[in-house]
């Protein structure tokens, strides 16, 4: 007997698992990575250049001693990864905005046009500042109105991972993804050889939908770096033994325990620059709280290395939650009872839910239009069986210095993979706890 609230419940979960087939195979990124725009040598920077993995950075102009960056607030259309496109909001045509990038002692000029259609501002997180610069409308400032240009000037008065985002019609601003980060960068250079920025946050792009709802709290559906998803995430490339640093920042409405595999990193910094050697601590999962940063660096050793939130709901895509749990039901003759209701319905789950991405890969079925699957992405050895915050680290031996394009995967050496030895259920003899009593 399938009952109406099984049949919900089932047919829920059926739009849960079989979110639409969109491509497996490793995406490429449709926004260029662009480091250092402004054809200065790092020398006559004075900075080695940040990278923002499928983002780029402002160019400025430098007026009387002045640089001056111009960011327009505009609505624009924004890919999550092939599959999942929507409109969102973002500065200078993209979400995250462009990363901002300067020297601790600079005077900078920035221009904000406002092209949406209604108002907003704009907030400098950390920064130390004149109240009226500090970008809160209404309290610090009068909103920007569609349509009108501000000018925001102050000195750059610290160094470290800054952020930037609205202070008007906040929540829905940044829902949409409003938001940038802003590298100050100390006079002295920074012995690092690689420096990148990663930007979190949570969207409800819900499934067959094209426009992010502001209105979810808690129960997102997509979990991005830099407003991308797994697989579209660009890797962050090293060469062995180089120094890296990883500027995290947190723009979302949850907490991300960022982890890092394959190496023991370093939390050295955040808003408050790179802090004291004394300060560092040791960790392999950092969390990077709702309006923090956080710096790690580590000396690269070559190989694949997952880096990626904790939270295992936040390295899946699109899925719905209030489900019955599948696992462990015996599902035998129910796929043609729910086909009777719901034509194409295929019971899964019963074993776990890896074959979820079996059954997206081999096209079995459609999901809702525009909607990524739950997991998704392959590597050398077959589904990586991830979504959302997720990439990788690649090191590798000869990597160019200033060369930041993905080399491909890894390839050990052979006596350093985990190979099958067996494939008896009933192989060897591994001891178990004894049952007491
Ligand atoms: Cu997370």
């Amino acid at each position: 007997m399938t009952s109406r609230r099984n049949f919900l419940g089932f047919s829920g979960m059926s739009a849960v698992l079989s979110t639409v087939a969109a491509t497996s195979a490793q995406a490429k990124s449709t926004v260029t990575s662009e480091t250092n725009m402004s054809n200065k040598s790092n020398k006559e920077l004075g900075y080695n250049p940040v990278h923002t993995p499928n983002g780029w950075t402002l160019p400025y102009t430098e007026k009387d001693g002045v640089k001056e960056f111009h960011l327009i607030a505009e609505e624009i259309e924004h890919e999550f990864a092939p599959g999942s496109t929507a409109k969102c909001w973002g500065y200078n045509g993209t979400t995250p905005g462009p990363t901002l990038e300067a020297v601790e002692g600079d005077r900078v000029r920035i221009l904000v046009t406002n092209s949406l259609k209604e108002h907003t501002t704009v907030h400098w997180h950390g920064l130390i500042l004149p109240s009226g610069m500090d970008g809160v409308g209404g309290l610090s400032q009068p909103q920007i109105a569609p349509g009108e240009t501000f000018a925001y000037e102050f000195d750059l008065k610290q160094n470290g991972t800054h952020m930037y985002h609205p202070h008007a019609d906040e929540m829905t601003q940044m829902a949409f993804g409003m938001m940038g980060m802003f590298i100050i960068h100390p006079k002295e250079p920074e012995p690092i050889d690689r420096d990148y920025c990663l930007l979190t946050h949570n969207w409800a792009m819900h499934p067959g939908t094209s426009r992010p709802d502001p209105s979810v709290m808690v129960d997102f559906d997509l979990w991005s770096f830099n407003s991308k998803v797994f697989p579209a995430i660009e890797s962050i490339v090293a060469r062995t033994g180089e120094r890296v640093r990883i500027r995290i920042g947190n723009l979302s409405m949850w907490n991300h325990p960022i982890h890092l595999h394959g190496t023991s990193f370093n939390v050295t910094g955040s808003d408050g620059g790179r802090w004291p050697q004394s300060a560092w601590r040791s960790e392999s999962t950092e969390i990077v709280g709702v309006g923090q940063t956080r710096d790690i660096e580590f000396v690269a050793t070559p190989g694949d290395w997952a880096f990626h939130c904790h939270m295992s709901h936040h390295t899946m895509n699109a899925m719905g939650h209030d489900i019955p749990n599948p696992t462990g039901v015996n599902m035998r003759g129910l796929e043609g009872k729910i086909r009777d209701h719901l034509p194409g319905f295929i019971a899964m789950g019963e074993n776990g839910m890896a074959e979820h991405q079996q059954h997206i890969d081999a096209g079995h079925h459609p999901g809702p239009a525009n909607t990524l699957p739950m997991m998704t992405g392959s590597g050398p050895y077959g589904p990586i069986e991830m979504g959302g915050m997720f990439t990788t680290v690649k090191v590798r031996d000869d990597i160019a210095p200033n060369d930041f394009s993905d080399p491909g995967w890894y390839n050990p050496p052979a006596a350093t993979i985990a190979k099958r030895i067996s494939s008896n259920p009933n192989y060897g003899n591994p001891p178990r706890k004894p049952k007491s009593g």
